[in-house]
């Protein structure tokens, strides 16, 4: 027999699957649809790697399965190509972002394809594709008709050295990471999208989906809703009111001061009143060096500094309390202002501790002299007036419904959640489709004239005022209004780098059309995503983006479901065999195309779904890769192996049965590794027998087939098993047949196991007794002493009591 040869055989079969396009999803079929969707990657000049192996071979055995299951599978692929890395490259040597993203995806398409994935290529997209991004450009467009995009100011992250706005990504600690010196903020008018407005929806929406749990929550916190009460509190001898927002409206009576963000605007409007304005404005310059994350940080040691010439009145007991401003409280959130509760919670009990504020107790059970009290949800209200005695729940809605009713509070509700600020002053992204005129102010480009191409450019280097290369392209810039045909300006910043995934999965249901983002039919025929699977570090922004985007297109009748991704899983990262991240300083990084050089794609791809819990980092282990490789070669052998005539044996078909249920199950739940290794049991077995019957080696190409295509799609030809093997049918499996009917039943001797017998599944207490007696460990507990009893539970154990 011939040998296995990977690299004949994978190309091979590539070169059919391509010509035959054995694997083009159909728009239109009386098979029902299931699609999967892996996160497109971006195509750097890295190429692929062995992270992207994993993201994408879960789905690729879901698919593949699928498909065998009878489903219309649709699995596309595509690039994310708009971007920095990009840009930066042709900063750095002068090519054209086009050039060089067209060479990356060249590269990248082409070792997608040396590892056999079942994508259909006919609905390749590309995300810097005019024909694209007209449609990006159009769904901005919605937003902005519909209300939804505006301008505001913003700080963004300039490089003081190589004149560039950063994005987070590019710079550590406040210095540049390509030159090394300061970052500095800088205020700009920049576009921002509503997301704030969809809060509601969107965590509604995650009701109707099934997200792994842990990517629920990640969503369900970034969005940050929090129910609570605004309290007005008066400012003494003012007319005027410092609106906080709390949670907690049940701990008013133990509020001893109050705080406002650095930002807050009471400190300009009483400008003249405060007595110690100098100290103020120091302070505020002081909070300015600090980025919003350090300034969160709960460890992190309390400063601030008390208003003099301004007081409080608590409104529930018109006590006088001091106001005082510090940088834990931020202008973002809430009102910008709070009222601080040392008696129950942290931040404020530190603050006060630091500074010698009264801390009183309102809820009783803790010890405030230690440390603030905050695991309230039993406690009983104390000190606290209308409301002593009462439990915190009930407290909060009688003290809630008497602020309301005396007119200085209301029920709100508030969201972690900012508005997206939806920019990036760089060349390599979408233009907006957006016109400047001095006369009609912000106008959109009529949809007829999308899209708004970008211009090439000379010098892909930002301006120094921190706008985009394309401000100095006045021939581009300047254009006419659409709505009054006068002189008017471009919008010259472009999208960020989260717009174009935002509707990505939208456009592989129709990825050519030149009508519409996708035609209604397709649309309705695809309906929404069955299967995402992609990183973690996605489950936040880029997800909740998309589905912010689909349910605005939902809202106005775009598209026909609220939620466009039904299920969301992720996988875990693969790191170096020294158990670190892989990275190019590191040089731990392992490159996919080598391991394909050496053993080929149905080893790389056995590997990386064998190499552990799928959503767990796992380190890479040479040595697993060859052992992979060996299973391959001994699945190639049985073909040495099979049985003249009839080969039947009871325990295999009992190991084939088994072997189904466990691959149908774990690949389901992405336990592809507890999959592969019953595979490699099965195989054992049929070694174990010395022959192998045609329908057990069918059962078993087809079970591994969705994890090595190539090698089992050959092997099936070779034994002439009908048609292509990608087009088999899933196997089904007997439960009944799925038993063993030997069991491993264990023997105790007063109370302790001391040893477990195979037995007949069905043996009886006789059968099991001459068993139990000849086993040399239950001998040697029995030893000369006399039995006194015997429980026999037939199927389950073997009790035996000696003395
Ligand atoms: C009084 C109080 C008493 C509070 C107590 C908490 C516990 P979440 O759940 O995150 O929404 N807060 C309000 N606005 C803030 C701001 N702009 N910056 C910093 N902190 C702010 O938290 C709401 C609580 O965080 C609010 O309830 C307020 O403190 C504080 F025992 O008010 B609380
Ligand atoms: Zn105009």
């Amino acid at each position: 027999m011939v040998s296995y040869n990977p690299s004949a055989i994978e190309k091979k079969w590539q070169k059919i699957w391509e010509e035959k396009e054995t694997f083009k999803a159909d728009d239109n079929s009386e098979k029902p649809k299931y699609y999967n969707l892996v996160e497109f990657p971006y195509p750097s000049g890295a190429g692929l790697h062995v992270g992207h192996v994993r993201a994408y071979t879960s789905l690729e055995v879901i698919s593949r399965k699928r498909r065998m299951e009878g489903y219309n599978v649709m699995f596309p692929i595509g690039f994310d190509a708009f971007g920095l890395p990009t840009e930066n490259y042709a900063i750095q040597t002068g090519e054209h972002p086009r050039k060089v993203t067209d060479r990356n995806i060249a590269v990248f398409s082409d070792q997608l394809r040396k590892i056999g994935y079942s994508f259909d290529w006919d609905r390749v997209i590309d995300t810097t594709d005019p024909d694209y991004y007209k449609w990006t450009q159009w769904i901005f467009l919605k937003l902005f008709e519909n209300g939804l995009a505006f301008r505001d100011k913003t700080y963004v992250n300039f490089c003081t050295d190589c004149k560039v706005v950063l994005a987070n990504e590019d710079f550590r600690d406040g210095v540049c990471d390509r030159c090394g010196n300061e970052v500095v903020q800088m205020e700009k008018d920049v576009w921002f999208l509503k997301i704030r407005d969809y809060a509601e929806k969107l965590l509604e929406g995650l009701d109707e989906v099934d997200y792994l749990p842990r990517i629920r929550l990640e969503q369900a916190n970034w969005i940050g809703k929090s129910v609570g009460a605004e309290v007005d509190f008066r400012i003494k001898g003012e007319d005027e009111v410092l609106r906080v927002f709390t949670t907690r409206p049940d701990t008013l009576y133990g509020a001893t001061f109050m705080v406002i963000a650095p930002e807050h605007p009471l400190v300009k409007k009483y400008h003249d009143k405060i007595t110690n304005i100098d100290e103020i404005h120091q302070y505020q310059e002081y909070a300015q060096t600090k980025t919003e994350f350090e300034r969160v940080q709960l460890a992190k040691e309390k400063t601030g500094v008390e208003i003099k010439g301004l007081k409080a009145i608590n409104p529930v007991n018109d006590e006088e309390i001091p106001v005082w401003i510090a940088d834990y409280v931020m202008m973002g959130y809430g009102t910008g202002a709070i009222m601080a509760v040392p008696g129950h919670d942290t931040r404020d009990w530190e603050f006060a501790t630091k500074f010698g504020i009264p801390i009183v107790e309102v809820i009783q059970g803790g010890d405030i002299t230690k440390e603030a009290y905050t695991d309230t949800s039993d406690g009983i209200l104390v000190n606290s007036d209308i409301i002593n005695g009462m439990r915190v729940k009930e407290a909060i809605a009688k003290i809630t419904d008497f602020l309301v009713e005396k007119g200085i509070g209301e029920r709100t509700v508030n969201y972690k959640m900012k508005d997206w600020a939806f920019n990036r002053q760089r060349y390599w992204g979408e233009p907006f489709p957006i016109v400047h005129c001095p006369e009609c102010g912000i106008v959109g480009v009529p949809e007829e004239d999308l899209p708004v191409r970008l211009p090439e450019v000379e010098n892909y280097q930002p301006t120094d005022t921190g706008e985009s290369p394309l401000a100095a392209m006045d021939e581009w810039v300047n254009t006419t209004c659409p709505k009054c045909g006068g002189p008017a300006k471009r919008e010259t910043d472009t999208m960020p780098q989260w717009a174009g995934s935002s509707w990505y999965y939208l456009r592989y249901m129709d990825s050519k059309n030149n009508e519409a983002l996708a035609s209604k039919e397709n649309l309705d025929y695809w309906k929404q995503v069955d299967w995402y699977n992609g990183g973690m570090e996605h489950v936040t922004r880029h997800l909740l983006y998309s589905r912010f985007w689909h349910r605005f297109l939902y809202d106005i009748g775009v598209v026909p479901t609220k939620e466009p991704y039904a299920k969301r899983t992720a996988q875990g990262l693969i790191l170096g065999p020294d158990g670190d991240k892989m990275s190019k300083s590191k040089g731990n990084v392992v490159n996919p195309n080598d391991i394909i050089a050496d053993y080929g794609a149905d080893t790389l791809r056995a590997y990386i779904m064998f190499i552990g819990d799928y959503e767990k980092p796992a380190p890479w282990n040479p040595n697993a890769v060859k052992g992979c490789k060996r299973f391959l070669d001994r699945v190639w052998k049985l073909q040495e192996m099979m049985a003249e005539g009839e080969g039947y044996s009871k325990e295999l078909e009992t190991s084939v049965h088994q072997t189904i249920k466990k691959v149908s199950h774990d690949y389901e739940e992405l336990k592809f590794n507890t999959a592969i290794a019953a595979m490699m049991t099965l195989l054992n077995d049929i070694y174990d027998k010395g022959s192998v019957t045609a329908e057990e080696l069918k059962t078993l190409l087809i079970l591994l087939n969705p994890v090595a295509p190539h090698i089992t799609e050959e092997i099936w030809e070779m034994q002439n098993f009908g048609g292509m093997l990608n087009q088999a049918q899933w196997p089904t499996f007997d439960e009944a047949k799925t038993v063993e009917d030997v069991i491993e039943m264990p023997v105790q001797i007063n109370g302790k196991v001391k040893a477990k017998i195979s037995i007949a599944k069905d043996a009886d207490k006789v059968a099991a007794n001459k068993v139990a007696m000849d086993n040399p460990s239950v001998q040697k507990a029995i030893g000369d002493k006399k039995i006194v009893k015997e429980i026999f539970v037939p199927g389950k154990i073997y009790n035996i009591v000696v003395k």
